[in-house]
Order: structure tokens, then C-alpha cells, then sequence
């Protein structure tokens, strides 16, 4: 599937199974959004399926050679699971890891599952980035681990502005960490799906006001 069929295809999907929803949302950064992709709901396995192949695919095309592939708990998880086994498909062998919320001090103990980070190139593989904050998290464990961080995937870039408030979490994340960041889908494509399919007036509305308001430049 063509990148652009891919990107039409899985807002579609995520519209239906309700992943991507339209209503009023308090996020993470606080700010009060029109819209909110729920990368919890992806349970279907055909659409899990395309979203693996679709990491797997902007892995191969934008990302530097890496080691192994970091899936921030718990959304990230299954996400970093099935690229692995997507890449697998493809010849490419790579391994996952992924943190524990909560550190466990018994059985094997740690906060990491998976295969070790120290002295390893490091692709974090994530689902939604709004201001930072989560992305952060994960890149400091990185750290912790003594992994090198060589790139992000992101499932949905909302384009919007960064702690430093001009330029969109995105850039800020690349400057300070000098690292590629890629999204599989951004808000630009959401709201070009929406204009193209028609009866969505109001949400894209509500959403070109909010992005007025929090979002960058495309
Ligand atoms: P930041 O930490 O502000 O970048 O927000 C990213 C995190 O917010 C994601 O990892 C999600 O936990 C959550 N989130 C969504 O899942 N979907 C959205 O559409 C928006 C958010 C959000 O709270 O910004």
C-alpha cells in the first residue's frame, strides 16, 4: 500500500473503531482539545497489522541503522511488538524492549522487559506526541540505560508548539536530542481526510481553532 493510500485507509479505520474521536478533551499538557486519537483502541488485528507495516516501512525509509526498538509502557508496547515482527517479515532481524510503570523488586526485578539498551542504538517507537512530556520520559530511561538514542517513530504528530512555544514539539525534540523524529500520520493529514470525505464541517472547525491556538505551521 502508497504511503498516502496507508495514511486515507488507517484514518478511516481509526474513525470507525473509534480510535480517533471528535468531542471535548482535557490532554496530558492540559490544553482543552476537539479532537483525541486513543492508540489503546487499536485492537484490531487488521489495522494493527497495517500499523506495523507502516513503522516498519518509515523505519527502513527515514531512520538510521539501529539495534533495538523501544516501546514506552504501556501504549508503546504492543506497537514496538508488532514492527519487530513486521521487520521480522521483511528479513530485518531486530529485537524490543519495553519499561514497567511501576519497578518490580522481585522475580527478575528492574523497570526494563526485553533486550538489555546499555551500548545499543535505540529507535523509540511511540503512538501520540502533543507537547513532549511522554517522549521525554522515555528518552531519559534510554539514558538511564546507557542506550543511545538514534530515532523516534511517532503513530500520530498533532503539530503542535513545544515547551519553548514557537516551534513544534517535533523540531524541539530533534534540536535537543539531534536525532530524526517521523510521524506515520499528522494533524495535517487528519484534517485533509476530513475535508475530502465531507460531513465533518463543525470538527473541522473546532480543530483549525484549536491548532490556531496550540498547533505549528505544517
Ligand atoms: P505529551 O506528553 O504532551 O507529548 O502527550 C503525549 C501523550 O498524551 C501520549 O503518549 C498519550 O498518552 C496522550 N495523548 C493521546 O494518547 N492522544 C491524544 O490525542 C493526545 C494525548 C495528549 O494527552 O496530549
Amino acid at each position: 500500500m502508497a504511503a498516502t493510500d496507508f495514511k486515507t485507509h488507517f484514518i478511516e479505520a481509526a474513525i470507525a473503531s473509534g480510535v480517533l474521536l471528535f468531542g471535548e478533551f482535557t490532554l496530558k499538557s492540559g490544553r482543552k482539545s476537539p479532537y483525541f486519537f486513543n492508540a489503546g483502541l487499536l485492537y484490531d488485528g487488521k489495522l494493527l497489522a497495517a500499523t506495523a507495516d507502516a513503522f516498519a516501512s518509515t523505519i527502513q525509509g527515514s531512520l538510521p541503522a539501529f539495534d533495538v526498538l523501544f516501546g514506552p509502557a504501556y501504549k508503546g508496547i504492543p506497537l514496538a511488538a508488532v514492527t519487530a515482527v513486521a521487520l521480522a517479515n521483511r528479513g530485518v532481524d531486530t529485537v524490543y524492549t519495553y519499561n514497567r510503570k511501576e519497578k518490580k523488586d522481585h522475580g527478575e526485578g528492574g523497570v526494563l522487559v526485553g533486550a538489555p539498551l546499555e551500548g545499543r542504538r535505540i529507535v523509540v517507537i511511540d503512538d501520540v506526541m502533543t507537547a513532549g512530556t511522554a517522549i521525554r520520559e522515555s528518552i531519559a530511561i534510554i539514558k538511564e540505560q546507557r542506550g543511545q538514542l538514534v530515532g523516534i517513530v511517532q503513530l500520530v504528530d498533532r503539530q503542535e508548539r513545544g515547551k519553548e512555544g514557537t516551534s513544534s514539539t517535533i523540531q524541539e525534540v530533534e534540536r535537543e536530542f539531534g536525532i530524526p523524529v517521523v510521524p506515520i500520520i499528522n494533524l495535517t493529514d487528519i484534517i485533509a481526510y476530513l475535508k475530502t470525505k465531507g460531513g465533518y464541517e463543525a470538527q473541522v472547525k473546532a480543530i483549525e481553532e484549536y491548532r490556531a491556538q496550540y498547533g505549528v505551521a505544517a
